[in-house]
């Protein structure tokens, strides 16, 4: 990487890459590690934290928009064993998503699918709207950095050259002048063709923006977990508590050795991004909310608010996320909800795409495995 634009790099990807993995700042994982099906045997043991998931009844009268599908709503267990989650051999080391707490949400429609670049394409060119990897960083945000070095841009995945300790990200992720939705994988790239794929580099604005535009909104974190988990009871992943059910991958993540060059064996299918609709949907019909790209919800991040709510001792009724945000590993960086995981987890690393589990990102910054998907109310 250039010098010239390690600064701006390191702004922008700390927060949004310590999204899923934030939690090697922590450990030590072992170098060269191979892929494991450890995820597949993930201990179930402290399952009864989850009571059973009770839907609403009523439905609405209309048919769903086009594109959405109805959620019921109800009442649910919301969040993850942390003996369940992140790395298969080091259980636990996150806990941001625990306790597993009880809470309702109204029903509501969601985007059966991540919004599309063609979607995407559509509110562009109706409001000329400008995102923010579009923009050319200004003085205000950056006050130290010379005048050359503010570059428009984003983050793009780099893998590396051969195998590389786990404990620094920065290694395979690069900040590429010109690189945004448009411009996916890089100034020369394009989206021709990609019409069906998720829009991405896309900051929590530019998904705001579209969210209102299209006459909806983002979802808060519960209900994108409800939504989630399908009407289901504490299982592991969307689709139940087996990761490739008769040996089948259900979603897009990554398999092979992370993250050289080369080392993603694609065996679900992809190597790297995927249209929408490749794998089956959950039981509500929303497709690819494990993996493929993460998804912006509207909740401020903050690590206890789990324990918070729980210990209120109440049902949390449409909860709406913390008033303030609060990442003690990063706290300068303004952070709200990710969830879902991408094309880049893995078991050997993060293993987000659990159903239950949690990411976090700076509201600015943006990267090509973030997308988003909206909810209307009735
Ligand atoms: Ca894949
Ligand atoms: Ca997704």
């Amino acid at each position: 990487m250039k010098k010239k634009t390690y600064w701006i790099f390191a702004i922008l990807t700390i927060s949004i890459i310590s999204i899923a993995f934030g939690y090697t700042k922590l450990i030590h994982p072992k170098e060269n590690l191979v892929a494991m099906d450890c995820a597949e045997t993930a201990n179930t043991t402290a399952e009864s934290a989850f009571k059973p998931t009770i839907e609403n009844k009523k439905k609405p009268a209309n048919k769903a928009p086009q594109g959405m599908v109805w959620i019921p709503g109800g009442e649910f267990s919301m969040g993850s064993n942390v003996e369940d989650e992140s790395l298969c051999s080091l259980k636990g080391v996150t806990k941001d998503a625990a306790p597993i707490h009880r809470v309702y949400v109204d029903g509501y429609y969601m985007d059966e699918t991540e919004v599309t670049n063609e979607e995407y394409a559509k509110f562009v060119n109706a409001t000329g709207y400008v995102t923010v990897a579009e923009q050319k960083p200004t003085k205000e945000e950056f006050p130290t950095a010379a005048e050359e070095d503010l570059i428009a841009g984003s983050v793009i995945f780099t893998p590396t050259p051969s195998a590389v300790n786990l404990n620094n990200f920065l290694q395979w992720w690069n900040y590429i002048p010109q690189t945004d939705w448009k411009h996916p994988l890089g100034p020369q790239s394009s989206i021709k063709g990609k019409e069906k794929y998720p829009v991405v580099h896309i900051a929590y604005e530019d998904a705001e923006a579209y969210a209102k535009w299209a006459g909806k909104r983002l979802p808060t974190e519960a209900e994108w977990e409800f939504a989630a988990r399908g009407g289901k009871t504490g299982e592991i992943y969307a689709w139940g508590n087996v990761l490739k059910p008769k040996g089948k991958f259900q979603a897009n993540i990554y398999q092979g050795h992370f993250p050289i060059k080369d080392g993603d064996t694609g065996e679900d299918g992809f190597k790297g991004i995927a249209p929408v609709k490749q794998y089956a949907p959950n039981s509500y019909g929303l497709y690819d909310v494990a993996g493929n790209v993460w998804e912006w919800t509207n909740d401020w991040y903050s690590v206890d608010y789990y324990k918070t709510l729980n210990e209120s001792g109440k049902v949390a009724k449409n909860p709406q996320g913390p008033d303030a945000y609060n990442d003690p590993t990063d706290p300068s960086q303004i952070k709200r909800v990710h969830r879902g995981g991408s094309f880049l987890c893995t078991d050997q690393y993060c293993t987000r795409y659990m159903v239950g589990t949690r990411g976090k990102g700076e509201v600015r910054s943006a990267a090509n495995h973030l997308g988003f998907r909206c909810v209307k109310s009735i």
